[in-house]
């Protein structure tokens, strides 16, 4: 609980067995409700998850196995913010790398600067490898010309928002272009109460599995796509 309302953490997760008990074991506290969502994993995910479920009363491991390409990532997430029940919503990645354990200190910002929907930016830091940070800033620039949005990552995957942002959304996007969709419909959405927030990642825990450069030109294609097709869905700002 986070000021007397409950939080819900949301994470998509394909084949991260090797490391799920440890990432679990190191969830806060005042989350409420944790839900993984695997989507079409290989290893023993699946399997880890309900050994989970049985020792964690907070935990849930749902499966959405629909794909787009391959990938299930915003599926999984459709699936995970649907069934979660929290007055706050966090959604981050499975491998470690977002650190929830800052969400306290950011939702008390939200609330100290009014805002509804915060997507946690990990830039600046010149930590992260050239090639990424080169691949969202040529991101980033498409929005800011596109759709009027200065962003510094496009790309980010930790998000929080409260509960009646949830059913606003209109989330469709099945793959990773989720990302960009969910930040691009709750700015269309709340306007002035979106905004980006900085954390620091961490260590990712495992290899990456990312295409980095498929993947990217999937985000540019998409997202100039996205600004002429008729959105219709997307209730403009209150
Ligand atoms: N449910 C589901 N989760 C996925 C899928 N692909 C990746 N994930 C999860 O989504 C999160 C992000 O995937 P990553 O492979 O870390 O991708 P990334 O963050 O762009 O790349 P890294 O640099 O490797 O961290 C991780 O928690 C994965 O387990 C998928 O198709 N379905
Ligand atoms: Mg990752």
């Amino acid at each position: 609980m986070l000021d007397g309302r409950t939080v819900s953490l949301v994470m998509p997760c394909r084949n991260e067995a090797a490391f799920l008990e440890d990432l679990i074991s190191e969830v806060p506290e005042f989350f409420d409700e944790v839900i993984c969502v695997s989507n079409k994993s290989t290893d023993n995910t699946v399997e880890v998850g309900r050994r989970i479920e049985s020792n964690e009363p907070r935990f849930k491991l749902l499966q959405d196995n629909r794909t787009a390409d391959g990938i299930g990532y915003g599926f999984a997430h459709m699936t995970g913010i649907n069934a979660a029940s929290g007055d706050v919503i966090v959604c981050a990645d499975s491998d470690g790398t977002y650190p929830v354990e800052d969400v306290p200190q950011l939702w008390h910002t939200m609330r100290e600067i009014g805002v509804t929907f915060t997507s946690c930016t990990r830039y600046p830091d010149r930590g992260i490898p050239f090639k990424l940070q080169f691949g969202v800033k040529i991101l980033n620039i498409e929005i800011a010309l596109l759709y009027g949005l200065r962003i510094h990552d496009s790309l980010s995957g930790m998000w929080i928002f409260t509960k009646d942002v949830k059913s606003r959304l209109h989330l469709t996007e099945g793959d990773w272009n989720l990302s960009p969709q969910i930040k691009l419909n709750a700015y269309e959405l709340l306007g002035p109460k979106f905004k980006e927030l900085k954390i620091t990642q961490k260590m990712r825990y495992g290899e990456t599995k990312q295409s980095y450069l498929k993947t990217g030109l999937k985000h540019l294609l998409w997202i100039a796509t996205n600004r002429f097709v008729k959105r219709s869905n997307v209730q403009p700002c209150d």
